[in-house]
């Protein structure tokens, strides 16, 4: 009994010991496999010739503080490069690699790519090697919030979208990506077409090569425009052939996330507002996508820049309370947003007198607002935009010619005496303002019984910035000489406010609104509040240490200290000189004087 277990247990041992050396010799076999298989990578990859390592360095390069090569004008090249630049800007380079930008996370350069990288930049002001190394049909993780994820739309029920794509030498990469995250990304059912407009590009891959690609997909159609429109135009051409209930615009460098078509098409249904999805950020450098700040809507400054700001209280209650809900926006970033085609033309579609870029976002929003719709944004629907810091196209007749016609014309049909306004502290688009020819948008207004300006800004709008006849607007300067103000450029948020120089009466940047409740505000939504030891330009609030109550001649804090201009010995104005509140004493200072200034 005991010597047959003994040998059961010996044999036991000898078996297991077989199984452990089949198994090494096939760790080994495969590990042999992987080192070998690698090392033909490495060798091949050594060969393989990179497009952009044909690169030439020439004189139009230099090396930046960073030390990184970065390419002063357009496009590598001049005498003897040109046919590579050439070759460059009108050759698609998109080549994936495995796994790269998966899941929407960054993809990473070598030293040597990222020069390169920034030799391209130009080309279109993000990174195109990263963008085509990634694969146009790439994984994205669901962006929504739990509370948007639980939303159950009836599909059946939602009303069909249009989806229209403008671009103007739009990379092939990101092009294409835009398209395949929609087609991969939207109910079927829901989905009944995707335009593209090709506004008059020059670029050799965006024709046949183009053509080819979007024959094999089910249904993307391209229309072509012979003459260089701008993105009005051409969305103009987009939504004529449209057939679908709900035209949805999108930029041609974005990526939309899973769920992102139902909100949208589920608010547009509705048919009295513009609907806008939340727009996340896809990294001009590495094309993460990553989420923006929750809290923003859109606005503008005096200077009409678009600017995203934080909400205003109530909204922001409403927020938290129904975080699936749309909320409403005084103005839209412009390219992104869905509407029911029968409101967009009953609206009266677009002024088609805008060119190439700019403006029409602020528009398009006070012509919904003031003509009875909305513009809304909906948490629930998720698009990654690539934000690019510079524009890489051309401009025909100049960039400021362009924006700045734009301009006059949103302000001249709809602000009201806000245009005056406007116009008053821009010369330049004062200049041109009567050469715009907008009675056609005038006569919409009109017809449509459009309200005004004023109702807009106390209504879609009341927290804003602007001047108002209950809202004195001036000069606010110190006995010793010094003015209030922000200094241009970017005003630092938060930011240490200083004395300035006084500046003439058309210095935007000296001017200040002061509210009947006590607030000092600024362009860009900035307002005087005191800080820790110092007084500052924050965003507007309802922070009380904003209130600087008029005293005579002296600005008091609510606990009743003075607003006071520090000076030192040797600078007797108080130019650059910081301010704070301090204990009220008999001193220059402390007086402030508020020279009126005629704001229309
Ligand atoms: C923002 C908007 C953009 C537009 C613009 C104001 C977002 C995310 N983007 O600037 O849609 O409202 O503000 O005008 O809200 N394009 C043409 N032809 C041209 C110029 C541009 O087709 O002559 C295309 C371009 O390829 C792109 C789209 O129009 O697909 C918007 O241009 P952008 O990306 O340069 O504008 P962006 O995002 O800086
Ligand atoms: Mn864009």
């Amino acid at each position: 009994m005991l010597r047959t277990e003994f040998g059961a247990l010996l044999c036991r041992g000898r078996k297991k010991r077989i199984v452990t050396l089949i198994l090494i010799l096939i760790f080994l076999i495969n590990a042999m496999f992987y080192v070998s298989f690698e090392l033909y990578n490495t060798v091949m990859r050594k060969n393989k010739k990179l497009w952009y390592n044909r690169l030439k360095y020439d004189k139009n390069s230099y090396v930046d503080e960073s030390g990184m090569r970065v390419i002063v004008g357009h496009y590598v090249g001049g005498i003897g490069g040109a046919n590579l630049s050439e070759e460059i800007m009108h050759t698609n380079n998109y080549s994936p690699v495995p796994g790269a930008g998966e899941g929407g996370r960054p993809v990473q350069l070598s030293p040597r790519e990222l020069i390169t990288a920034r030799e391209l930049y130009t080309l279109h002001s993000y990174n195109i090697l990263v963008s085509d190394r990634i694969a146009i049909n790439r994984s994205l993780p669901d962006m929504r919030s739990d509370s948007c994820r639980s939303v159950v739309y009836d599909t059946e029920e939602l009303p069909t979208a249009s989806v229209i794509i403008v671009f103007h030498n739009e990379a092939w990469s990101t092009l294409m990506r835009t398209i395949m995250s929609v087609l991969m990304r939207s109910p079927q059912l829901l989905l009944k077409q995707i335009i593209l407009v090709d506004d008059a590009s020059d670029r050799r891959y965006l024709s046949e090569e183009l053509d080819n690609a979007v024959a094999n997909l089910d249904k993307v159609q391209i229309l072509r425009s012979s003459n260089r429109n701008g993105l009005v135009g051409a969305r103009l051409m987009g939504a004529r052939v449209a057939t679908g209930d709900v035209l949805v615009f999108l930029d041609a460098h974005c990526e939309v996330t899973k769920g992102w078509l139902e909100p949208l098409l589920d608010r547009a249904g509705n048919d009295d507002v513009f609907i806008c999805p939340h727009i996340d950020l896809l990294s001009e450098d590495t094309l993460a996508y990553t989420k923006s700040i929750d809290a923003h809507w859109g606005a503008f400054s005096w200077r009409l820049h678009f600017r995203w700001l934080t909400p205003s209280g109530d909204v922001m209650l409403k927020k938290i309370r129904n975080p699936s809900k749309p909320y409403p926006t005084p103005a839209m970033a412009g390219g992104l947003f869905a509407v029911r085609k029968s409101l967009f033309w009953r609206l009266g579609g677009y002024d088609s007198g805008m060119l190439i870029w700019g403006a029409e976002n602020l528009e398009l929003s006070w012509r919904a607002w003031q003509c009875g719709a909305r513009v809304e944004i909906t948490p629930c629907s998720r698009v990654g935009h690539i934000f690019r810091r510079h524009s890489p196209y051309k401009y025909p007749g100049g960039v400021s010619k362009v924006l700045n016609s734009n301009l006059a014309r949103a302000a001249t049909v709809w602000m009201d005496e806000w245009a005056d306004f406007f116009f008053k502290f821009n010369p330049p688009i004062s200049a041109i303002r009567d050469q715009q020819n907008v009675y056609d948008r005038v006569e919409l207004r009109k017809n449509l019984h459009c309200k005004s300006f004023e109702w807009y800004l106390e209504n879609v709008w009341p927290q804003h910035f602007f001047p108002t006849t209950k809202r004195w607007f001036g000069r606010i300067k110190n006995e010793k000489g010094a003015c209030l103000g922000i200094t241009g450029g970017t005003p630092g948020l938060g930011a240490p406010a200083l004395g300035l120089q006084c500046g003439t009466d058309l210095d935007l940047d000296r001017l200040l609104v002061y509210t009947p409740e006590g607030k000092i505000m600024a362009d860009e939504g900035l307002c005087l509040q005191q800080g820790n030891g110092r007084a500052v330009w924050k965003s507007c609030s309802d922070n009380k240490k904003q209130i600087w109550v008029q005293d005579g001649a002296r600005l008091k804090t609510i606990s009743g200290s003075c607003l006071t201009l520090l000076i030192s010995e040797k600078n007797s104005d108080g130019i650059d000189e910081a301010l704070t509140s301090k204990r009220c004493v008999e001193d220059d200072s402390q007086i402030w004087h508020f020279e009126r200034v005629p704001w229309r």
